[in-house]
């Protein structure tokens, strides 16, 4: 058939669960082996979590009925490869707050299930890979970055984003490999220039598992319209965090929790339609 009528593909929670998944087994294996972890930390926390459970159970008088649900959608969760979703979702703010508690540089926030290494290398001032239609409001991003003495430095900022549909290259179908997401190198100035589209706020795939549980819960689905990024300077911690817009209406209550006020960018409409914004990143130095 003509190729304006190949059925296009949906994308289905199964499989940007099972793209996740994959790209967890890829990237994160080494932090998997949990021969390093010694008995008596293992213990505590097991422990504890087990602990916690049995005491929901017995204040609430969990049912057999509740028990098999919650067997039935945990299998779940992993057969549709949804468990960095949920975990990123629901569990990653916390671990996030934690390890970057002694920062006095920028705030961070979490990774998600959608970060790829290796994007394409675009210099200190480009434009994101995106196709020729791409929609949404083009937007330039001028930035810094800097120690926390303000000294600049060479530095790389990682982006990545969903599109103006809320979708992420390589976790839904029909996006070309490295669409809107790509490296910036600075100079020994740190400066970067960035050009990219608004993206879209992202809801969470409804079709599967944590979207069964979000609608069986009353809960609502949504997080804000968010940039992804890593910053990196050799000597530096690297910081992962997300940038949000003013006034978007799932800011105050994203379902993953991770918006922080210092995170919010203050985007500038120009008479062309475009916006720009200035947002700078400083990074604190790696500990001894
Ligand atoms: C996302 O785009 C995201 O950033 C997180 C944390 C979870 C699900 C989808
Ligand atoms: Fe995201």
């Amino acid at each position: 058939m003509p190729i304006t009528e190949q059925p296009t593909e949906v994308a289905t929670a199964a499989a940007s669960g099972a793209s996740a998944t994959e790209r967890f087994h890829t990237d994160k294996s080494p932090y998997t082996a949990v021969k390093d972890t010694p008995a008596e930390r293992v213990n505590l926390l097991a422990r504890e979590v087990l602990d916690a459970v049995h005491a929901t159970i017995r204040r609430h008088r969990v049912s057999y009925d509740e028990y098999n649900a919650l067997k039935a959608w945990l299998i779940g969760v992993g057969a549709d490869g949804e468990w960095p979703l949920f975990l990123d979702v629901w569990v990653e703010h916390v671990i996030e707050d934690v390890a970057t508690d002694h920062r006095a540089g920028n705030k961070g926030s979490i990774e998600g299930p959608y970060y790829v290494p290796d994007s394409p290398d675009l210099g200190a001032k480009g434009t994101l890979p995106m196709r020729d239609d791409e929609a949404g409001t083009p937007l330039v991003w001028r930035g810094r970055i800097t120690d926390t003495n303000g000294a600049p430095l060479s530095g790389k900022v990682e982006l990545w984003h969903a599109d103006a549909e809320g979708f992420y290259s390589q976790f839904a179908p029909g996006i070309p490999q490295w669409n809107l997401r790509g490296s910036f190198s600075t100079g020994p100035d740190g400066v970067f220039e960035i050009t990219t589209i608004r993206p879209a706020p992202y809801m969470i795939p409804t079709d599967g598992p944590c979207g069964k549980l979000i609608a069986a819960a009353g809960w609502h689905a949504w997080r804000p319209a968010h940039l992804h990024v890593k910053v990196s300077a050799p000597g530096h911690e690297q910081l992962t965090a997300q940038l949000y817009f003013p006034g978007d209406e799932h800011n105050d209550d994203d379902i993953a929790s991770a918006v922080k006020p210092e995170l919010i960018l203050d985007p500038v409409p120009q008479p062309d339609g475009s916006q720009e914004v200035r947002y700078d990143f400083t990074l604190d130095p790696e500990r001894g």
